[in-house]
C-alpha cells in the first residue's frame, strides 16, 4: 500500500516513515522544514544531532534497500500539494505536517495566527485534494487528547451520546481544548468530520497524547537516523524534558501543584497505532475517532518517578514547582478511554523503570547540547 506520510520530518512521521517503510508499505514524506526553520528562528535545538532529511533517507536506503520518496514543499500551498498526490498516488494519507506546540500558539497574535493558518489550511487544503482527486484514499489525521481538555465527566472516543428532554443523540464529544495550537486541533476534527459527511470521504482522527521516548527499532538502527529529542521550554514535552532535566542536575520543572493529568504513549506505539489504523481504514462518509494513548499519569507522578529512575542512577534529581506559566486545571478528573486501538490488536509499551533508564542514558549520552537557558517556560498564557 502506498501511504504518504505529512511531517515525515519530524518527531512521530520520521519514526511513523522508517517504520512503515520497514514493514513493506511504499512510503513518501512530505514535509516543508518549517519544524527546523522554528528551531532557527526560536535559538532551540534538538538534543540530538538530526541529520538533513535527505540524508537520513540516504541512509535508510543504503541500510535496508528500501527507498523513500521525498516531496519538500508546504501543504497550505494547494499547487504544490495537488501536484504531490497526483505524482505519488496513496491510498492512505497520515497527516502530521502541523505547527504541534501549544505554548508557540500562546506566544502572542502573529504565533496564534500562524498556528491556526498553518494547521487548518494545510487540513483543508488535504480534504479538498482527496475530494478532487482521491476519494477513496483514507486520511489518518493527527489529532489530540487536548482536545477533549479535562472535563468532570469520562471522556469517549470521540462521540458521545446524549439524553435531553427525554430525546437521545450522538454528537461530537464536546471540546475545551487549552491553548490555540489544540483549538487548531478541534477545527481541524469539525473540519473534517463535515468534509467526510457531505462529500463521503473515509478519516480516522488519531487523538493522541503526549508522546515520549526516542528509540524505535527503526530509528536506532544508526546514528544517522535518530530521531529528534525537544527539551526547550517551546518545544518539550513533559516527560522528556525531565529526563533531560534529571541528566544535567537541573530541579525538575513541575508547573504548578503538578496534578495535571495526561495520556501518554511510547513513540514505539505511536507507529504501531498508526500502522493498525492504515490497515483497517475508516468506512467511507465516517470520521472515526481513536484516543491515542495508553496509559494516564499527572506530571507530579512522572516527576516522582523520573526523581526514583535518576536516583537509582546515581544522579542527583530534585523537583521544583514552578508557579503555572499556563491557565489549566491542576487539580482534576480524568479518565478517558482508549479501547479502539487495543480492540484492533496494540499492545501497549507501558513506562517502565528500564525504558526510564534509557531515556535517562539517552538525555546523559548528550547532555553536552544542551542549552541551559532553553530549560525553564518563558512563555505565559496570560
Ligand atoms: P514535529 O514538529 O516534530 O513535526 C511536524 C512536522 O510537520 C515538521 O517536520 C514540520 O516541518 C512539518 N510541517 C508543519 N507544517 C507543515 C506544512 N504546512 N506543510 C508541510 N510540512 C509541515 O511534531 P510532532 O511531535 O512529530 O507532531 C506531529 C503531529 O502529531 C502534530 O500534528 C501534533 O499535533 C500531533 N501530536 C504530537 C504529540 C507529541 O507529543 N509530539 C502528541 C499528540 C499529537
Ligand atoms: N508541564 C509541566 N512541566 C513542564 C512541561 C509541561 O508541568 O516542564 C505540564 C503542562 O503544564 C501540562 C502537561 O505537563 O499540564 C503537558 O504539557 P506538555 O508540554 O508535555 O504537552 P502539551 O502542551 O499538552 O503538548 C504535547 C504536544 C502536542 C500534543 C499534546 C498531547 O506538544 O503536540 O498535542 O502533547 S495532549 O496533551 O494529550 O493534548
Amino acid at each position: 500500500m502506498k501511504v504518504l506520510v505529512i511531517g515525515g520530518d519530524g518527531y512521530c512521521g520520521w519514526a511513523t516513515a522508517l517504520h512503515l517503510s520497514n514493514r513493506g508499505y511504499e512510503v513518501g514524506i512530505v514535509d516543508s522544514l518549517v519544524r527546523r526553520y522554528w528551531d532557527a528562528q526560536k535559538g532551540v535545538e534538538s538534543l540530538t544531532p538530526i541529520a538533513p532529511i535527505q540524508r537520513r533517507i540516504e541512509r535508510w536506503s543504503d541500510l535496508t534497500g528500501k527507498s523513500i520518496d521525498l516531496y519538500i514543499g508546504d501543504i497550505t500551498d494547494y499547487s504544490f500539494l495537488s501536484q504531490t498526490l497526483h505524482e505519488f498516488e496513496p491510498e492512505a494519507i497520515v497527516h502530521y505536517g502541523e505547527q504541534r506546540s501549544a505554548p508557540f500558539s500562546m506566544i502572542d497574535r502573529e504565533h496564534a495566527v500562524e498556528t491556526q493558518v498553518n494547521n487548518v489550511v494545510g487540513t483543508l487544503n488535504i480534504l479538498y485534494a482527496m475530494r478532487q482527486d482521491f476519494p477513496d484514499c483514507h486520511l489518518v489525521k493527527l489529532g489530540t487528547m487536548g482536545e477533549y481538555g479535562t472535563p468532570n465527566i469520562d471522556i469517549e472516543e470521540g462521540y458521545l451520546t446524549l439524553e435531553h428532554n427525554g430525546r437521545t443523540d450522538t454528537v461530537p464529544y464536546p471540546k475545551q481544548p487549552g491553548s490555540f495550537y489544540h483549538l487548531s486541533k478541534v477545527h481541524d476534527s469539525h473540519n473534517i468530520h463535515f468534509a467526510c459527511k457531505i462529500w463521503g470521504l473515509r478519516a480516522t482522527d488519531l487523538n493522541q497524547g503526549v508522546v515520549y521516548g526516542v528509540l524505535t527499532e527503526e530509528t536506532g538502527m544508526d546514528e544517522l537516523l535518530v530521531n529528534r529529542l525537544d527539551y526547550d521550554g517551546i518545544f518539550g514535552t513533559a516527560l522528556n524534558r525531565f529526563c533531560t532535566q534529571a541528566a544535567i542536575g537541573h530541579p525538575l520543572t513541575v508547573y504548578g501543584q503538578g496534578g495535571q493529568t495526561r495520556g501518554f504513549l511510547d513513540i514505539r506505539d505511536t507507529v504501531r497505532c498508526v500502522e493498525l489504523a492504515i490497515a483497517n481504514p475508516a468506512e467511507s462518509g465516517h470520521l472515526r475517532v481513536f484516543n491515542q494513548f495508553t496509559e494516564q499519569f499527572s506530571v507530579g507522578d512522572l516527576a516522582l518517578m523520573v526523581k526514583k529512575a535518576g536516583n537509582a542512577m546515581g544522579l542527583d534529581v530534585e523537583i521544583n514547582h514552578l508557579d503555572n506559566p499556563r491557565v489549566e486545571q491542576e487539580k482534576h478528573y480524568f479518565h478517558a478511554k482508549n479501547t479502539n486501538l487495543l480492540n484492533l490488536g496494540l499492545q501497549p509499551h507501558y513506562l517502565s523503570d528500564s525504558l526510564l533508564d534509557s531515556l535517562l542514558n539517552f538525555a546523559t549520552k548528550y547532555k553536552h547540547r544542551v542549552d541551559k537557558n532553553q530549560i525553564l517556560p518563558k512563555v505565559s498564557w496570560k
